[in-house]
């Protein structure tokens, strides 16, 4: 079986961290029709590279390494590759690369340090990004916005990568998701930093499979250089997998709404696990850590 084992799950740190209140919570209170996304609080690393569900989840995989390639279907730079496992799109001029650059590091287009290996994923598709109202950067990293994000010329279209993960194939009574965000030029930003916006869709978790918005970490106070994002989710139906959707329109130009032009996505280490049923001994002391535990703790990188 592809479960996390549930030893493993109670020896992890997170585990005992306190951050389990969360998780729990969505453990013992959702079923296949109550299905989820759920943005956990901040806090300790949940997600773990045993039992990833994920294809190539860190791009190290065919990845570059010390220089880049361009992996957004549809570019016209050179030289062209998808990490293995994903499936890419974007605008012909996009120039979204993979691998590492600068330094020291290792990074991607000044990005934080990256989290694992030594190969990411740079969203890059120009300064063409618009809204028609003012975005809300909330607290949690969501943002909250009034009507979808647009992409104008010459970029045209935004830059997607996507990848169906088997979940289907790992039955459990819920997953986690975990991925880590930073942002061109993240690393070395001064105050007040430019913090970006990208798009998240999870398929078969909400009905109506809605993108839903967070923010790219500028280096900036309120966000840091980089930032861990976790979600618990139940799919819709338990017999089909779910699909990861990542999107960029570009640096947005917010000038009208009192912003500063934003930076843009830069993606590693995403990981899908499941989370085992807790027995139920398990259940109780999983409620008896969300009653006694549950806190909830700011962790932003203020970069490195
Ligand atoms: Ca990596």
């Amino acid at each position: 079986m592809l479960y996390i084992d549930a030893k493993i799950l109670v020896r992890a740190p997170w585990f005992r961290a306190g951050r389990a209140a969360a998780l729990a919570g969505g453990v013992l209170l959702t079923t296949g029709a109550q299905a989820q996304l759920t943005l956990l609080p901040s806090g300790p690393q949940i997600g773990t590279h045993v039992g990833n569900l994920v294809n190539n989840g860190s791009f190290e995989t065919g990845g570059p390494g010390s220089t880049v390639r361009f992996w957004a279907t549809g570019t016209g730079a050179t030289p062209f590759g998808v990490p293995p496992g994903w499936t890419s799109s974007g605008g012909p001029s996009n120039y979204a690369s993979w691998g590492r650059d600068g330094g020291p590091g290792p990074r991607i287009r000044s990005s934080d340090i990256l989290p694992h290996g030594g190969n990411a994923l740079y969203f890059g598709n120009g300064q063409s990004a618009t809204l028609s109202s003012a975005p809300v950067f909330n607290a949690s990293g969501e943002v909250t916005l009034s009507s979808p994000p647009m992409t104008s010329a010459p970029f045209a279209l935004p830059v997607v990568l996507t990848q169906s993960v088997a979940t289907h194939l790992a039955p459990a009574a819920s997953y986690v998701l975990s991925f880590w965000i930073s942002g061109e030029s993240s690393g070395f930003a001064t105050a007040p930093g430019t913090d970006g916006i990208f798009g998240l869709r999870v398929t078969n978790t909400q009905l109506g499979d809605p993108q839903r918005y967070f923010v790219v970490p500028g280096g900036g106070p309120s966000f840091g250089a980089s930032h861990r994002f976790e979600f618990s989710f139940t799919p819709i139906n338990p017999s089909l997998p779910v699909t990861l959707e990542f999107t960029n329109w570009g640096h947005f130009s917010l000038g009208a709404f009192g912003f500063a032009g934003t930076t843009e996505l830069v993606l590693d280490d995403v990981i899908v696990n499941p989370v085992p049923t807790p027995g139920a001994c398990g259940a109780l002391a999983l409620a008896g850590l969300a009653a006694a535990g549950r806190r909830r703790r700011g962790r932003w990188s203020t970069g490195r």
